[in-house]
């Protein structure tokens, strides 16, 4: 997997080519890649974190990283909230819309290496619907689930995260289809596979259950700025 990733990323800084840019100075060009270029013009994040973590290149677009698509629309999409919790919910696209709604920007980190950086989000966080469905104690886990088998999880304390919700729009228009529409998982500070697309349903559980990507050996706590792409590194 390791000589997997360093391929891939020689690749990705081939494709990413280079463009003329300005630096700011009156009269000095330097070429750089749009990546690099935007590498430059951000730094550290509120929290204090840089803004690229270790290992990333910012992209300009997001892109297109596949999976097995589902086929709910917004008129028959549900979504089935169960598990550890004391109310079990189905929502309805219409009852989504219904909740409060939060805008997001952010930046989205893929295990392969892309980071899009101010990438707009709206939808519900996922906090909100999990205190209408009120998880019992033993509710130590959040397994996404979604078209296609796809899972992946995290502790709950992290799906209760301001910036964690469930995203109905991107850049203010109703999701694309290939990122995930209706609704996908949103969880800005782990590597971008624990965002599921297509989501189908949010099971509380007292047990972790590994994911898609975990069960292949991806990192199960995912962390950027930790660089936890692969369990070996763990
Ligand atoms: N259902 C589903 N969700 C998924 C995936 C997938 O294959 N299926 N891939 C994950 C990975 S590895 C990444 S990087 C992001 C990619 O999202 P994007 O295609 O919108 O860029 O979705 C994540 N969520
Ligand atoms: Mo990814």
């Amino acid at each position: 997997m390791q000589k997997d990733w360093k391929v891939s990323r020689r690749a990705f800084l081939a494709a990413a080519g280079g463009t003329i840019v300005s630096l700011g100075l009156p009269g000095v060009f330097i070429k750089l890649s749009e990546a690099e270029q935007r590498a430059l013009a951000v730094d550290i994040r509120p929290d204090g974190r840089p803004r690229l973590p270790p290992g990333q290149l910012a992209v300009e677009k997001i892109r297109n990283m596949g999976g097995t698509p589902g086929t709910a629309t917004a008129a028959d999409w549900s979504l089935n909230i169960h598990g550890e919790v004391e109310k079990p919910a189905s929502l309805s696209y219409p009852d989504l819309l219904a909740l409060d709604q939060v805008h997001i920007t952010c930046d989205v980190h893929c295990v392969t290496g892309w980071t899009l950086l101010d990438s707009q989000w709206s939808g519900v966080r996922l906090a909100t619907i999990l205190d209408i469905v009120k998880p019992r104690t033993s509710g130590a886990f959040i397994i996404f689930q979604a078209a296609g088998g796809y899972t992946t999880s995290v502790p709950i304390s992290e799906a209760q995260k301001e910036n964690v919700i469930l995203a109905h729009s991107f850049f203010g228009e109703r999701l694309p289809q290939e990122n995930g529409a209706p609704v996908r998982a949103l969880i800005p500070d782990r590597y971008f596979y624990k965002s599921a697309k297509w989501l189908e349903g949010v099971k509380v559980s007292s047990q972790d259950e590994p994911g898609f990507w975990e069960k292949q050996g991806f990192s199960n706590s995912a962390d950027p700025w930790k660089e936890e792409r692969y369990q070996s590194n763990q």
